[in-house]
């Protein structure tokens, strides 16, 4: 696998040069396609973006003050995404293009030939950070909060696991910089609405604990957006993750009913526990700590059931009931 200064090499080289991110984006594939994109434009290189889903408006920031440039990309790249299937209709706009994936998740499954996939970085942030030195792109203020606010989110104001010297070192160089760090996990950490608040109050009231008190799950059916009028992107799931820090809790699931009726799991586990590993059981992935999942043909009732069937057998696998 090509490393940091061959993937520099390789894109020195390009122009016109389109970045895609996964859709449903987080902060780490924005951060790192807006990082990207404003870095290449500071070498003098024509660079644009493509998501397939609007933009959380917590994270506007990033793309401010971007001008959007109509061209023909001659070189595609995507950040952050794992899976083809993540890109939503950008796979069939552009997936016979893309040269080359950036990413930084262990269960990356290829889909082009050239890949720099490191599950050492904490974000694909860190990564594009690197490629930007290598790149000897000049970062303005912009373009290194838009790198911090990948690392940040990623590792929930490193806070994570995933968080190594390395991530701090570059978090820290992002802040020599004049990275506004502490406006950013403000924006990110500490800025809610309202309604979100209550409907994640609401949400911590469907909690249940189970397997002995190893595992936590909470609901969030349709109906706690509609009567309180929430943002999806304003909930942060910070009230409900409260169920994740119970003590003694290894397993914390979220179950989610989208507008069409379907519902997604969120996983986050505490050692021994691998969240990836449960969210691998239902066609999903993700990272040790924190891993999703779609709960294809169920409805809520079914897929708390499921779930917490397929949690105990787990946990009964690796030993922990
Ligand atoms: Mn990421």
């Amino acid at each position: 696998m090509p490393d940091c200064k061959e993937i520099a090499a390789l894109i020195k080289g390009w122009d016109d040069i389109l970045v895609i991110c996964h859709e449903n984006p987080d902060g780490d594939a924005l951060g790192s396609m807006f990082g990207l994109v404003r870095g290449l434009r500071s070498m003098g290189k024509r660079a644009g973006w493509y998501c397939a889903s609007p933009l959380p408006r917590k994270f506007a920031y990033l793309e401010q003050g971007l001008s959007g440039e109509d061209f023909a990309p001659a070189h595609i790249l995507t950040v952050d995404v794992a899976d083809s299937k993540l890109l939503g209709d950008a796979w069939e706009k552009f997936g016979d293009g893309i040269e080359l994936a950036i990413d930084h998740h262990s269960i990356h499954r290829p889909f082009v030939d050239v890949r720099w996939v490191d599950p050492e970085s904490a974000a694909t942030a860190e990564m594009v950070w690197l490629l930007l030195k290598e790149l000897g792109a000049k970062p303005d203020i912009q373009t290194l909060g838009c790198l911090y606010t990948g690392i940040v989110t990623d590792t929930g104001c490193f806070r994570y696991r995933n968080v190594t010297p390395r991530t701090l070192r570059l978090a820290a160089e992002l802040l020599e910089l004049g990275a506004p760090a502490g406006d950013i996990n403000k924006n990110i950490f500490e800025n809610k609405n309202l309604a979100a608040v209550r409907a994640e109050v609401m949400e911590l009231n469907t909690l249940e604990v189970f397997c002995e008190g190893k595992c936590s799950m909470i609901q969030i059916p349709r109906s706690i957006i509609e009567s309180t009028g929430a943002d999806e992107g304003d909930m942060d799931g910070s009230v409900g993750r409260a169920a994740a820090e119970i003590e003694g809790v290894l397993l914390f699931v979220s179950l989610k009913e989208k507008e069409d009726g379907s519902i997604k799991a969120s996983l986050r586990a505490t050692p021994p526990a691998n969240a990836a590993a449960i969210a691998q059981r239902f066609g999903g992935g993700g990272h040790v700590g924190a891993a999703g999942c779609p709960l294809e043909g169920m409805d809520m009732a079914e897929a708390r059931l499921k779930m917490m069937e397929v949690c105990e057998e787990y946990l009964k696998e690796i030993g922990s009931i």
